[in-house]
C-alpha cells in the first residue's frame, strides 16, 4: 500500500537531475583517473543510479546511510557536496574524510553518511549497530544499508540479518544486485539466487524491485520504510541492477559478453526516465539541455575546489592515530 508517493513533473525532473549528477560526475572521475589526478581504486556506479536516487528520496534527514566502496552515487544523492567528494578522491584536506579515505571511504557527519567501506559486507554490522543505538535511544531514525549481492556470501550478512530480526531493529537492508561480484556471476556463487528469499529464513520481510526504474525503487522504498516504522522491524529490498563499467579501473571484463551489457544499457535508468518523460510530454529537449548545463557547471566547480585543496602537512601525520607514538631510544 503506497500512501505518500507524489510523482509529479517537478519530482521526476529532480530525480533525473540527481541521476545525471551521478552519471556525469563519474564520467568526469574516469577522465581524472586517467590523468592520475585521482589515485588508488575507483569503482564506478554508472548504470545503478536509480537505486541510490530512488532510496535516498524517501529517507529523512535523521536517517543514517551506510554504503560500500561503490558509493559516490549514494554520497551525492544523500547531499554530500560534490566538491568535498572530489577533493577526497584527490587526497586533499578539503575532502569529506580530510583526504585520508579516498574514493572508497567517503564519510560525512552532517548528512549522516556513515561511509563507504572497502570490506565486502563490512557495512552490514555497522548498520545493525547504528539501528540498535537508534532503538535504545528511542530515536525515530532508521538506518539504510547498501551492499552488493557479493556480500550475501559473507558471514556478516547472515549475522547482521539474524541480529536485526532477533532484536527487531529499524534497519533497511538494500541489496544492489548487479549480477557480478568482480568477475564472479551470482549463479556461480549462490545456490539460491533470489536474495529476497534469503531474508525469509530470518523472518525478515523483503521485496524485489526493478533497480533500473527510479520510480519503482522509490515506491518500494516507501513501502519498506513504512513497514519499518510501523512494525519496528528490519526489511530487505533487493534491487535488480547492472553496472555498465568494469568492477574497478582494472577490469578487462572477460567474464561477460558485450551483447549482455548492451541489453542492460538499453534499459538504463537515465535513458528510461528520459524516454518516459519525453513520451508523456514532461520533458522538452531544451529542458534536458538546461539540466545538463547545470550539472556541468557543478562538476566544473567541484574540479576547481578539488584542485585548490591543500595536501596534508607533514606535522599532521599522526592526527587521528590513537595508538601511542613509538619512540626509539
Ligand atoms: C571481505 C572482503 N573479501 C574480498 C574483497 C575483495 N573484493 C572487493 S570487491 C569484491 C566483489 C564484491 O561484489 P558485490 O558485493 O556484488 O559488489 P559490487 O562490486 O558488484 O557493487 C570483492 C570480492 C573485499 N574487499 N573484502
Amino acid at each position: 500500500m503506497i500512501s505518500k508517493l507524489h510523482i509529479d513533473r517537478a519530482h521526476l525532473r529532480h530525480q533525473l537531475k540527481q541521476m545525471l549528477r551521478i552519471r556525469r560526475f563519474e564520467e568526469k572521475c574516469a577522465e581524472l583517473y586517467a590523468l592520475e589526478k585521482i589515485r588508488g581504486f575507483l569503482h564506478l556506479y554508472i548504470g545503478e543510479e536509480a537505486v541510490a536516487v530512488g532510496v535516498m528520496s524517501v529517507l529523512s534527514a535523521d536517517d543514517q546511510v551506510v554504503a560500500t566502496y561503490r558509493e559516490h552515487g549514494h554520497a551525492l544523492a544523500r547531499g554530500v557536496s560534490m566538491g568535498s567528494i572530489l577533493a577526497e578522491m584527490y587526497g586533499r584536506t578539503t575532502g569529506c574524510s580530510r583526504g585520508r579515505g579516498g574514493s572508497m571511504h567517503l564519510f560525512d557527519r552532517a548528512t549522516h553518511f556513515y561511509g563507504g567501506n572497502a570490506i565486502v559486507g563490512g557495512g552490514l554490522p555497522l548498520a545493525t549497530g547504528l539501528a540498535l543505538a537508534n532503538k535504545k535511544m528511542q530515536r525515530l531514525a532508521l538506518t539504510a544499508c547498501f551492499f552488493g549481492e557479493g556480500a550475501v556470501a559473507e558471514g556478516e550478512f547472515h549475522e547482521s540479518l539474524n541480529l536485526a530480526a532477533l532484536w527487531q531493529l529499524p534497519v533497511l537492508f538494500i541489496c544492489e544486485n548487479n549480477n557480478y561480484a568482480m568477475g564472479t556471476a551470482l549463479t556461480l556463487s549462490e545456490s539460491e539466487t533470489n536474495i529476497a528469499r534469503k531474508a525469509d529464513s530470518y523472518g525478515i520481510a523483503a521485496a524485489q524491485v526493478d533497480g533500473m526504474n527510479v520510480v519503482d525503487v522509490e515506491a518500494a522504498t516507501l513501502e519498506a520504510t513504512e513497514f519499518i516504522h510501523k512494525h519496528q522491524k528490519p526489511y530487505l529490498l533487493e534491487c535488480k541492477t547492472y553496472r555498465f563499467r568494469g568492477h574497478s579501473s582494472f577490469d578487462s571484463q572477460l567474464y561477460r559478453e558485450k551483447e549482455e551489457i548492451a541489453l542492460w544499457e538499453a534499459k538504463g535508468p537515465v535513458k528510461q526516465l528520459v524516454q518516459w518523460m519525453r513520451n508523456n510530454s514532461h520533458l522538452l529537449d531544451s529542458e534536458l539541455d538546461e539540466l545538463e548545463k547545470e550539472v556541468e557547471a557543478e562538476i566544473q566547480a567541484a574540479v576547481r575546489f578539488a584542485e585548490a585543496g591543500e595536501w596534508e602537512p607533514v606535522e599532521d601525520l599522526y592526527r587521528d592515530v590513537y595508538s601511542p607514538r613509538q619512540t626509539n631510544s
